[in-house]
């Protein structure tokens, strides 16, 4: 029997959880979600035929109020299972099928449930590279030094989400090599150089404004965000948070500051996340109303 998960496309957190299957040797099924694409096509990979699955996963994506109370009238319910660690999901915790701990990530909540009963994912390598995860989505591995984990991010944004999982996959069936192998270190090795291009040239683009009482550093981006994020926050102390917009995908918002609420801002927005990162989407009207701003007496046609 198969199993179906549909995870968050954009980060390692979101894409190991289908590793982790892999690695159990399950026939799985993937679907690979931005943030503000998770209202429309939930339900509608929910809407196929469920039953040649034994289980149905979400990992790391929050679903709406309407969503769980949908999922919660359907007779699989008793095979599906969603794990979370967005703190504006706390109120999806009545719910018997949502897993959800804020002071972990979503791989290592997958992890830990998965681990229950098979033994051949309870290998010191595996349980490394879930731990290398955590620190990266929260944001531990600078205070704990782990510079595998921020390799880890690396290697995600040099190979994308699919040949990520394919090539750790393979690399995490091997039990005694290392997470990250020589040639990957030469390739970050270039990489790095050309990421401080990156954010010299992103530094050099931002754009400040004011948004409810807030100093808004505002950039497009479509790579590196978390990092970006962060650095461009480190730069601009003055600031209150940065907003990162990568039109094709979505608003990422990052601070650093204690007394900033972003998952209050995002969730405004009609996203969610964490106080200190969070997210919210991009409508298809607002893609077209860029256009039609650049080219000011365009009209829509069909191909
Ligand atoms: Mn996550």
């Amino acid at each position: 029997m198969k199993d179906m998960i549909i995870t968050h496309a954009k980060d390692i957190d979101g894409v190991s959880p289908v590793i982790l299957l892999k690695l159990l040797g399950r026939d799985v099924d993937f679907y690979l979600l931005e943030v503000g694409e998770v209202e429309e096509k939930v339900p509608l990979l929910l809407k196929e035929d469920l039953d040649i699955y034994e289980n149905i996963y979400i990992t790391d994506l929050s679903l709406s109020n309407e969503l769980y109370e949908w999922i919660d009238k359907k007779p699989w319910k008793e095979k599906f299972h969603l794990f979370d660690h967005h703190i504006s999901q706390q109120y999806a915790s009545v719910y018997p099928f949502v897993t959800l701990d804020i002071t972990e990530c979503a791989t290592s909540l997958f992890y830990r449930y998965l681990k229950i009963g098979s033994e051949s994912i309870s290998i010191p390598k595996i349980e490394g590279y879930v731990e290398h995860v955590r620190n990266l989505d929260l944001w531990h591995w600078v205070e704990k030094q782990d510079f595998v984990a921020k390799k880890l991010g690396d290697l995600f944004e040099i190979y994308g989400n699919l040949e990520y999982i394919e090539h750790f996959v393979q690399n995490l069936e091997k039990p005694n090599t290392s997470i990250i192998d020589q040639s990957e270190e030469e390739l970050l090795k270039i990489e790095e150089g050309r990421i401080k291009r990156y954010f010299e040239r992103k530094n050099e683009q931002l754009m400040t404004f004011r948004y409810q009482n807030y100093k808004m550093g505002v950039v497009y981006a479509e790579n590196y965000r978390s990092e970006l994020g962060m650095l461009l926050q480190e730069a601009h102390p003055e600031l209150d948070f940065i907003a990162m917009i990568n039109v094709s995908g979505g608003v990422s918002l990052r601070t650093q500051k204690d007394d900033v609420d972003l998952e209050s801002i995002a969730s405004s927005l009609g996203g969610g996340g964490h106080k200190k990162a969070s997210g919210f989407g991009i409508s298809e009207e607002q893609r077209i109303d860029i256009i039609k701003q650049i080219f000011v007496d365009v009209e829509e046609d069909s191909i």
